[in-house]
């Protein structure tokens, strides 16, 4: 018996390299089995792999190996997420050329991930910023172009001073640049956009469908795309001489059953009624230019104080005779949603109200909560937002909300001032980047033909080399001659597209491309029909409505071009926690990184010093792990020290995978200790069991025992591992290897060999999903000569499911008193009898006498007093 430690930094390399020359990853597109399609977010190649990624990429595996297991082909890809502005900053902070920095922060990061032993299928590896990649998106580009589903227009647009871009509404946070934390300025630009709005009926309802998605990430997507239904309303504006379209002024309400509590109207700053005001009026100019100053963020123009102009105009109440009400600009409309226009009723919305408090204008209840009464019931510094019934409403009076906004809208609509309407939030993606990282969009601009796309067989337009990024602004357009090209249609000078595409739409079809990373199409039809949808998909829970929302739009396109045959990329989709780890401080205040810092005592009693000087250290919070609080551990340091088999099995072990897992220095090395353990163990079983040990026709008590716990085990982990309850399958693991520890001691009993070996080969298996390393060690010192990853998962028997004991409920007079665990085919005679015997029975029947015993055979047995 070998009593050498397992060395993992020495035997885990060896092993990717067996697994490397066997080309054991690698999965054709053809074949009888089932599929399977498990993909991680692509990581953005930014240098190193973090414990995120580890975490990610580890969960991914064990399901990728786990369906190899079960008889499925399995498509598990890696690529890289390689266009986008860190590229372009590391240029211009360090002189780096985009591309060089890409490519070699791909090559380290490929060598790490190599190094956690993941089961990928390296041969379809992609990387966005490769012409191979993105001329196709190009492809697609043009695609949608031919179908409407790309369009320009001049709108609005969120400028990054700081970044000399312009951003999408998702990348402005708080009314700043998500990267440059810039306040974000409004500029008017021609720019390219998708028409994601022309799915936003099906992106919401195909939400309901998706029963393998977290519900908030459904949740969240519901909300972002924000489906209303309302009424748009039609008032006659009075009390000034107007154009003849801006007499009529239309509102979206959501609410048309508060009519009679309106109390004014209010238009948005960028109105068509506003700016015809604000023609002669200089007070409303000045209040235009303030409104401009908030930003046109929803959330800046949420917190904003909210304030009006009130404009002299009057608009006619539709159903109160000679009442007219104020019509403001102001600022809490917003121009892009509905119809620029509300009415405005200050006893049921919060913004109504505090507006109406400014202003002094009436705040009269409409719909009154139950047991209200219309007389007494008033509103004060909160809108009632409940249900009810409608009161000081004429004709409205005592219906609830929902008869009252029908009755309204009939009304509205038999004048011909009123239609039902839907309105959605979500507003088309604004594509274009003035960037020079990203995939450069394939059209010409010819002053005499317009908008001409680049002829499908001059493709790709190249990103040029030669490029300079001392000055702001984007290289692309200031490069000497890039731009300068003929006009595809009618061959004069002309001027290529300088803009690029968001970095968001190489991401939306990625995992498309991985079905035929090679094709000379975007997508070949037969590959993408045999792998899509993807079947789980894992990833971080930041993507939960950008990424994933586009990606689903983009699905829908590729459809609409004949380029897949489905509407919904990702079948499941799983969000997963984040790794976390405590802070450390110096007295200095100064953040430590954990190997600077020495800890000692437990609980209350945790102290830490630096390592180096002894020094006092402040243990801080335990937060996610980031560069700033260099609480980061490195996954480099973990595989040198204890082997990537460590931080995998630790990652998954601990906490459910959709919580955050905290890291902790004794966790690893708990991990680290089972690893020696478990391979101890398969040794000395090894020895005891070698291979061809045969089975006994009468196992002794103890073997059989062990060999119903191990084929229990098995099914357990089987479907703890179908849904991803990594942690609940490694507890079950550590079980078994306990049960296997405490059985080596009867291994001389009849059959216990052979039981022996069955659940060290159980163990191997289920442990070596997390473990591959240490899997292919320990199936190798079991004899074998095959690599684990080609075993298929263990045949369990049923019959070993079956628990030869069950627990009966015991009642008295119907109420439940005490149980019994007996032997499952214990007759109702026995059962009886034991009943009767139990103290919380004799108790309860406090000394009548038993009329009858009513057995239900392995439910329920009722004593009738
Ligand atoms: C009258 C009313 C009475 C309203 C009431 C609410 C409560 P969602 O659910 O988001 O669609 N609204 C309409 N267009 C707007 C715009 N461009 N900018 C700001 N607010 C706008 O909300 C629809 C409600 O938001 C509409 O219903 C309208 O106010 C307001 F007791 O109309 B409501
Ligand atoms: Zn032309």
């Amino acid at each position: 018996m070998s009593t050498e430690r397992y060395n993992a930094p020495e035997r885990e390399p060896h092993w990717q390299k067996r697994w490397a020359e066997a080309d054991c990853f690698a999965v054709a597109d053809t074949g009888d089995k089932p599929k399977y399609y498990v993909l991680e977010m692509f990581p953005y190649p930014s240098g190193r792999i973090h414990m995120g990624h580890v975490r990610n990429y580890a969960m991914g595996d064990v399901v990728a190996r786990h369906r190899r297991a079960k008889g499925y082909d399995v498509l598990h890809p890696m690529g890289w997420d390689a266009f986008g502005m860190p590229a372009e900053n590391a240029a211009i902070e360090r002189g780096v050329h985009p591309k060089g920095w890409t490519y070699d922060n791909i090559a380290a990061m490929r060598k790490q991930l190599k190094s956690m032993g993941l089961a990928i299928d390296w041969s379809r590896e992609l990387a966005t910023c490769d012409p191979d990649y993105y001329q196709h998106e190009q492809r697609l580009f043009l695609d949608l172009l031919a179908k409407d589903l790309a369009y320009r227009s001049t709108g609005k647009v969120n400028w990054d001073p700081v970044d000399q871009t312009v951003l999408a509404n998702e990348q402005v946070i708080d009314g700043r640049g998500w990267r440059s934390g810039a306040l974000i300025e409004q500029r008017q630009r021609e720019q390219w956009n998708f028409r994601i709005t022309a799915y936003a009926a099906d992106l919401v309802d195909a939400l309901e469908r998706l029963d393998r998605w977290p519900d908030k990430v459904r949740l969240m997507q519901r909300n972002w795309i924000g489906r209303s239904h309302g009424l748009s309303m039609t008032f006659d504006v009075v009390g000034g001489k107007l154009p003849k379209p801006l007499k009529a002024l239309e509102v979206f309400t959501t609410r048309p059953d508060t009519i009679f509590g309106a109390s004014f109207l209010a238009v948005s700053p960028g109105h068509p009624l506003a700016l015809h005001v604000a023609e002669k009026n200089a007070a409303l100019i000045a209040f235009l230019d303030e409104c401009k100053r908030v930003g046109t963020s929803e959330e800046a123009i949420e917190r904003a104080e909210k304030k009006g102009y009130d404009t002299g105009l009057k608009a006619a109440h539709p159903f109160i005779d000679g009442l007219k009400l104020p019509i403001y600009v102001a600022n809490f409309i917003l121009m892009g949603y509905g119809t620029g226009a509300i009415f405005g009723c200050p006893a049921h919305d919060q913004r109504d109200l505090d507006f109406a408090r400014k202003y002094s204008l009436p705040v009269l209840p409409v719909v009154l909560p139950d047991g209200a009464d219309a007389k007494s019931f008033t509103i004060a510094d909160e809108p009632y937002l409940g249900p009810g019934r409608i009161a000081n409403s004429d004709f409205l009076d005592g219906l609830d909300v929902e008869a009252a906004k029908s009755v309204v809208a009939e009304r509205m609509s038999a004048l011909g001032k009123g239609e039902r309407r839907t309105n959605y939030r979500l507003r088309d993606w604004g594509i274009s980047r003035q960037r020079y990282w990203g995939c450069p969009i394939p059209v010409v601009h010819c002053i005499d033909c317009g908008i001409v796309p680049v002829p499908r067989n001059q493709l790709p337009v190249l990103l040029p080399d030669d490029v300079t990024f001392d000055v702001p602004g984007n290289p692309l357009d200031r490069h000497p001659t890039w731009k300068n090209v003929d006009c595809p249609s009618c061959a004069k000078p002309a001027r290529r597209e300088t803009d690029t595409m968001d970095t968001f739409v190489c991401s939306s079809w990625y995992f498309a491309r991985f079905c035929s990373p090679r094709a000379t199409v975007p997508v070949e039809r037969q590959a993408a029909d045999r792998w899509l949808p993807v079947d789980q998909y894992i990833g971080g829970v930041e993507h939960a409505i950008l990424h994933l929302l586009y990606s689903r739009f983009f699905t829908r396109a590729l459809r609409d071009t004949g380029h897949v045959g489905l509407d919904e990329p990702f079948a499941g989709l799983f969000t997963q926690g984040m790794v976390v780890h405590e802070t450390y401080q110096s007295e200095a205040g100064e953040w430590l990184q954990p190997f600077d810092v020495r800890i000692s005592g437990e609980g209350g009693e945790r102290k830490a010093v630096t390592v180096a000087g002894s020094k006092p250290v402040t243990i801080g919070l335990t937060e996610k792990m980031s560069k700033s609080k260099r609480n980061v551990v490195d996954p480099d340091d973990i595989v040198a020290h204890y082997g990537a088999d460590t931080a995998r099995w630790f990652m998954l072990s601990d906490s459910p995978p959709e919580r955050d897992v905290i890291w902790t220095a004794s966790g690893v090395e708990g991990a680290g200790r089972f690893v020696q353990r478990l391979w101890r163990l398969i040794d000395e079983i090894a020895e005891i069991a070698p291979m061809g040990t045969n089975a006994v026709a009468n196992l002794a008590a103890e073997a059989a025992l062990l060999h119903k716990a191990t084929h229990k085990s098995l099914a357990a982990a089987d479907r703890n591992f179908e849904h991803l309850r990594f942690n609940v399958a490694v507890a079950g693991i550590y079980e078994l290897t306990n049960t296997v520890t405490a059985a080596l001691s009867k291994r001389d009993e009849p059959g216990m060999a052979w039981a022996l070996r069955e659940a060290a080969e159980a163990l191997v298996q289920m442990a070596g999903l997390l473990m591959p390393h240490l899997g292919d060690e320990c199936w190798a010192r079991l004899g074998y000569h095959t690599l684990l990853i080609e075993q298929s998962w263990p045949t369990v028997d049923p019959a070993l499911l079956v628990d030869d004991t069950i627990t009966i409920a015991v009642q008295v007079n119907g109420k439940r008193r005490d149980e019994m665990t007996v032997a499952r085919d214990t007759s109702a005679a026995e059962l009886e009898a034991m009943a009767l015997k139990l103290e919380p029975v004799i108790r309860a029947m406090e000394g009548r006498q038993v009329r009858k015993v009513v057995v239900v055979p392995q439910r329920i047995i009722n004593v009738v007093a």
